[in-house]
């Protein structure tokens, strides 16, 4: 603030942002996940689709959409191909990274597009300011092909270097009948985990809670491996299955004190169901503890859970949402 302007009490505040969290959807299926997500609306959020296939990006309804490379016939498998093409965007890239503090990117590993694009541009972020990249990915069954499987957990592990956070879902895990009903129910729990992370840093929450909540749990996750477990229904659904919270955790979490940091979200359809329900935050540590049949330990109780609450006008209003971001020790 220059002095003159003191006088005047002008005060010189910066910009209201545009946006606060970024999001890449790159590749057909990640594609296809980010569009999805950007029909639902996601307020303070740049949603983006990239891809090399003409015809799904023509599909790309509601999210900003960018070709890569020249002829829109797919990367015919070629990773060296689709890698110098991706690099063509980078001056978009790094004018969308310019705004956000947040950049979540979706990729489903197992194709060429989605394995090149996702590298090269999480290469580029390391130079941006954003302040915390989370990646999601997903891992192929190995019903699409041993081969490809070990080279999307090896181009995991590379991936892992440029960002600050990882979320996976490994198709390995998902129980479906069929190829298409795991796809269908992956796509499903991607749009939860990415819309569930990204509001954390757009919407404003009633409880004091901020980005430095997520960066700490980021920081506190072993190998940044971040666990999202999410549950809705009512209150008796949701206190039920918190009784057994430990079956919501996968199997590495043996006790309480494997848990190194965890956000807590509630979320309400409106205010009237908050100040209905709004008590069931001050019971929920106790129960988790209480869950994995141990007695609750008040230091590990304090430092353990960063709450959040917030509204979501999406849901049913008898419904409560808790989102719960994990991270393990080991
Ligand atoms: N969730 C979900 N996953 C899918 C779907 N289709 C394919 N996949 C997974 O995503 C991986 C990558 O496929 P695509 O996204 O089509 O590949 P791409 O990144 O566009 O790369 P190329 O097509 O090889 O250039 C596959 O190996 C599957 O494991 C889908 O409809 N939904
Ligand atoms: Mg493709």
């Amino acid at each position: 603030m220059k002095v003159k302007d003191a006088d005047k009490l002008v005060i010189d505040f910066p910009p209201d942002p545009d946006y606060y969290a970024a999001v890449f959807g790159v590749g057909g299926a990640a594609g296809r996940v980010v569009d999805r997500l950007a029909g639902r609306g996601m307020p303070k959020t740049r949603m983006c689709v990239f891809g090399m296939n003409s015809q799904e990006i023509d599909d790309v309804s509601f999210a900003e959409k960018y070709l890569i490379g020249d002829d829109g016939l797919g990367s015919g498998k070629d990773y060296i191909t689709a890698m110098e093409a991706s690099r063509k965007l980078l001056p978009v890239v790094n004018e969308i990274l310019s705004v956000p503090v947040m950049a979540v990117y979706v990729v489903c590993l197992g194709g060429a597009t989605g394995e090149s694009c996702a590298k090269t541009f999480l290469m580029e972020a390391q130079s941006s300011a954003v302040k915390a990249r989370m990646l999601i990915a997903t891992l192929p069954h190995h019903l699409e092909g041993e081969d490809k499987r070990e080279r999307a957990k090896r181009m995991l592990e590379e991936l892992k270097h440029y960002a600050d956070g990882v979320m996976v879902i490994d198709y390995e895990n998902i129980d479906a009948t069929s190829i298409s009903s795991l796809y269908k129910r992956a796509d499903d729990m991607l749009v939860d985990m990415t819309r569930a992370f990204v509001r954390l840093s757009t919407v404003t929450s009633i409880l004091c809670f901020d980005l430095n909540d997520t960066r700490t749990l980021m920081r506190l996750a072993k190998d940044k491996i971040i666990d999202f477990v999410t549950l809705t229904g009512n209150i008796d659904y949701i206190k039920d299955r918190l009784k057994h919270f430990y079956k919501l955790l996968p199997a590495r979490y043996v006790s309480i004190a494997d848990i190194s940091d965890m956000i807590f979200e509630e979320c309400f359809a409106n205010l009237d169901e908050f100040e209905r329900f709004k008590n069931i935050g001050e019971f929920l540590p106790d129960a988790l503890t209480c869950s994995f049949g141990e007695e609750i330990v008040e230091s590990e109780k304090v430092d353990m859970v960063a709450f959040s609450i917030s509204l979501d006008k999406e849901m049913k209003s008898d419904d409560i949402r808790i989102n719960m971001f994990i991270a393990c020790k080991h």
